[in-house]
């Protein structure tokens, strides 16, 4: 991990607490059970983006897309490699497709965690 990276990565884990602490304040009071341990995914954010798919690599777990603007990453339009949570995820794509997929980025690493054509 190169320093740029380490830094981008604190600063994002930083924002998170940040968010994290607003979110408990904002609910004092109220019961937050149900959401104990739910990620915001979990709880329902699964924006999905259209894209083109540039690059396949099955074996390394990466998929490149050009994509347009993810609004849950708040990134704008552009081509870029994703990880993938499951190679599996690509088993049935090939370069070209037209593709809707939804990213997160936990710590730091833009993930595809739903990829469908389409
Ligand atoms: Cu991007």
């Amino acid at each position: 991990m190169n320093y740029k990276t380490l830094t981008l990565t604190l600063l994002l884990g930083l924002g998170a607490m940040q968010a994290q602490a607003e979110m408990t304040m904002n609910h004092e009071g109220h019961d937050m059970s149900q959401m104990e341990g739910m990620t915001m995914a979990e709880a329902g954010d699964m924006t999905m983006t259209r894209g083109i798919i540039t690059r396949l690599d099955e074996a390394n777990g990466k998929v490149g897309i050009r994509h347009e603007a993810i609004a849950n990453l708040k990134m704008p339009p552009m081509t870029m490699v994703f990880r993938v949570a499951d190679p599996a995820l690509l088993k049935d794509l090939k370069v070209g497709d037209a593709v809707r997929f939804h990213a997160e980025n936990p710590a730091g690493k833009l993930t595809v965690t739903a990829i469908q054509r389409g």
